[in-house]
């Protein structure tokens, strides 16, 4: 078929007299007879790739044929150099459309990406390797995953460095073999791989499954003392809690819904949207999210069309949290509703309290902050 095909167009192009014929016979020669070079990926228990690099040579034709070993689903996408972390960010945002797409945000950082695929399926990809030489990131960006679940492709006709030292990979795959995690496909119980051999500095934040929030939560920890769980469906604090962070075990190696499980102590659980804008039933639309100032997170969503920014950290001293709202000129005023019963101390540096209602009566782009702090638990 393919030949035919190529028959054809050299017939046609013999019209066309001898020059383009021989720019064409060239092109025939230099790619037309090459099959793709294949090269086969496994994801694996773990949340990995069982091959963590590959050289590939400027221009080549590839054939990426990845299968899914694992007992959970994962998809593959190779993204610009250095572009891995930015695309996984973007995954992460894309919240209810998410599944639909397969996680594949679209920016122009990814190049080639691949189905979500479920255990024992497999997908292809086939494309020409870059003419410009570099290393290529690919990554699952299946919920979760991203973070530790990648690769990279290096193109050059040079050499790989040494592999302890390579900093494109999983700090836990440079020693040389997998994450040494062969039975947790058989063992959901006692996992014995540990995800994150190597330390994670506050803050930091999980995409995944928790439990009293709705399916697009994130979970971050601020500074190994203090948690928080934002569900970014409903766009709203859930819950602050302290001491220690997840168990992530579950959601990560079990298929399903199966949500982290809060190891500390719950201090706070917020039961409403805390925004009031005067009217009733405005609609909430998440927009993302962005880490400012020393890492933390700030969620950006829309209430009837008005901006607002939300950034959560912990306060100086003691035990607490500090809430920064910066809200859109489109607001005039609004009301700040504090859970009541909560055991927690509301305090902020503008407006004015009614009982558990912070009124705050501007026009205008709003920057304001909202403290709240709690006594030490005591075990
Ligand atoms: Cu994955």
């Amino acid at each position: 078929m393919t030949f035919l095909l190529k028959s054809t167009f050299i017939s046609e192009r013999l019209k066309m007299g001898g020059f383009p014929v021989l720019l064409f016979l060239l092109f025939v020669a230099s790619t037309g007879h090459s099959q793709p070079r294949e090269i086969h990926i496994k994801a694996v228990g773990g949340l990995q790739f069982d091959k963590v690099r590959f050289k590939a040579q400027p221009g080549e034709q590839l054939r990426i044929i990845l299968t899914n070993a694992d007992d959970m689903d994962h998809n593959m996408l190779f993204t610009k150099p250095g572009r891995r972390e930015d695309v996984v960010e973007a995954a992460t945002n894309m919240t209810d459309q998410g599944p639909e797409l397969q996680f594949v945000p679209n920016t122009p950082d990814v190049l080639w990406a691949s189905s979500v695929i479920g255990p024992g399926e497999a997908d292809t990809l086939e494309f020409s390797v870059p003419q410009s030489e570099g290393i290529y990131p690919y990554v699952c960006t299946y919920p979760g995953h991203g973070i530790v679940m990648y690769g990279a492709m290096y193109v050059t006709t040079g050499d790989l460095p040494e592999l302890a030292r390579d900093e494109h990979i999983p700090p836990h795959r440079r020693g040389g073999s997998l994450g040494s995690d062969a039975d947790i496909a058989h063992d959901h119980d006692q996992p014995k791989f540990k995800w994150h051999p190597y330390e994670l500095i506050p803050p930091y934040w999980y995409r995944i499954f928790m439990p009293e929030s709705g399916p697009a939560s994130i979970a971050v920890n601020l500074d190994d003392s203090i948690f928080y769980c934002w569900d970014a469906g409903l766009c709203r604090l859930r819950y602050i809690w302290v001491d220690e962070f997840l168990d992530i075990s579950q959601p990560w190696s079990i298929k399903g819904d199966a949500s982290a499980k809060v190891l500390g102590e719950v201090v706070y659980r917020e039961q409403d949207f805390p925004l009031d804008f005067g009217q009733e039933g405005l609609e909430v639309q998440y927009k993302g999210f962005k880490l400012i100032e020393g890492g933390f997170p700030e969620f950006y969503y829309t209430v009837g069309g008005i901006d607002v920014y939300e950034l959560i950290r912990p306060v100086s001293s003691g035990q607490g949290i500090v809430r920064r709202f910066r809200i859109g000129e489109q607001a005039r005023g609004f009301k700040f509703h504090s859970t009541s019963d909560s055991g927690v101390t509301f305090t902020s540096n503008r407006g004015s309290w009614n009982g558990t209602e912070l009124h705050i009566n501007e026009h205008g782009l709003i920057e304001i902050e909202i403290e709240m702090t709690w006594d030490e638990i005591k075990n």
